[in-house]
């Protein structure tokens, strides 16, 4: 009885950093020894040590970091889970979700909504914007929830690609332009701000899970925050420091880090701007009614009948 009602939340996974210099060097490899038809996706999973299994980036994220070669096709499927990607690096990546094919531009951020048919590429020398290096994007997908609701469902599409027409950035509700997320977190006041990815309709990018982009100016920091929603954070630009629970975690333009649900976090930027890249499992929670933040009325979280 204790443990299935302990007085605080309770999660397993720990805070922790994955530096993309000391993994990268992992990934590439994998390009080269991982062919393109050995796997239908090339993933280097952010496992997190306080779990040591995947799926669990924390108990209720997956993140990982996927390679695309050039001319190759990561092939099409579709599947229950949701998925929204951040691209770090590579020009002339490709994605076609659900007959529209989108350019992945590195900041950008692309979201895959369920059971939509979706297959990533990357054009190779000799093609129109297209080099010999790989694209590399970081994944967020909710797969741990299919570990309790054992509900998921993948299927193949029976060719490589599925048939997609190529849409402009401006013109694909799936694509998040950087330029304009960088625009909009300008135009917020303070040292301090974060402005949402969502939908035209003002919704979450997904039912299960959400993103937001945040600027520190230099030296400044982020308010303290305890909740019971987890994160995966991801450093677009600067260097600091973030103290999360009893943990504080050095970072730099490219790392990655976990932050554990009821862990109160906060951010700490060096002497220059920094750009972070955040998904959480906010509206999952909100829409089971297991949101909590604290500060707030204790009161206001009784369902008042
Ligand atoms: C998946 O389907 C994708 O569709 C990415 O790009 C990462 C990690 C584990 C299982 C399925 C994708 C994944 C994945």
């Amino acid at each position: 009885m204790a443990r299935l009602n302990p007085a605080l939340p309770n999660p397993s996974t720990v805070p922790f950093l994955w530096s993309y210099s000391a993994i990268r060097p992992y990934l590439v490899h994998a390009g080269n020894l991982v062919r393109e038809e050995q796997a239908e996706r090339r993933v280097l999973m952010l496992v997190n040590p306080g779990r040591n299994a995947a799926p669990y980036t924390t108990d209720t994220l997956y993140a990982g970091l996927q390679l695309v070669m050039p001319r190759e096709t990561a092939p099409a499927h579709r599947h229950s889970a949701f998925a929204v990607r951040f691209i770090i690096e590579g020009q002339g990546g490709f994605t076609a979700v659900h007959g529209r094919r989108v350019a992945m531009k590195p900041r950008d951020v692309l979201v895959t909504p369920p059971w939509n048919w979706h297959d990533h590429g990357k054009k190779g020398a000799g093609e129109q914007g297209g080099d010999d290096e790989p694209v590399i994007w970081l994944d967020g997908l909710d797969l741990p929830e299919f570990v309790h609701f054992p509900v998921h469902f993948n299927v193949h599409y029976d060719q490589a690609r599925y048939p997609a027409e190529d849409v402009g950035v401006d013109d694909s509700p799936i694509v998040f332009p950087w330029e304009q997320v960088e625009e909009r977190l300008a135009a917020e006041p303070g040292p301090w701000a974060a402005v949402p990815y969502l939908r035209k309709n003002g919704a979450e990018i997904g039912r299960t899970i959400g993103a937001l982009a945040e600027r520190l100016d230099a030296n400044a920091s982020s308010p303290a925050i305890q909740e019971t929603a987890s994160s995966v954070y991801h450093i677009i630009e600067g260097t600091g420091h973030s103290v999360i629970g009893e943990t504080t975690l050095h970072w730099k333009k490219g790392d990655t880090f976990a932050v554990p649900a009821w862990h109160k976090y906060q951010h700490f930027a060096g002497g220059e701007q920094v750009y972070l890249y955040r998904f959480h499992d906010k509206p999952m929670l909100k829409a089971l009614g297991f949101y909590r933040v604290e500060g707030a009325d204790v009161e206001s979280f009784a369902d008042v009948w």
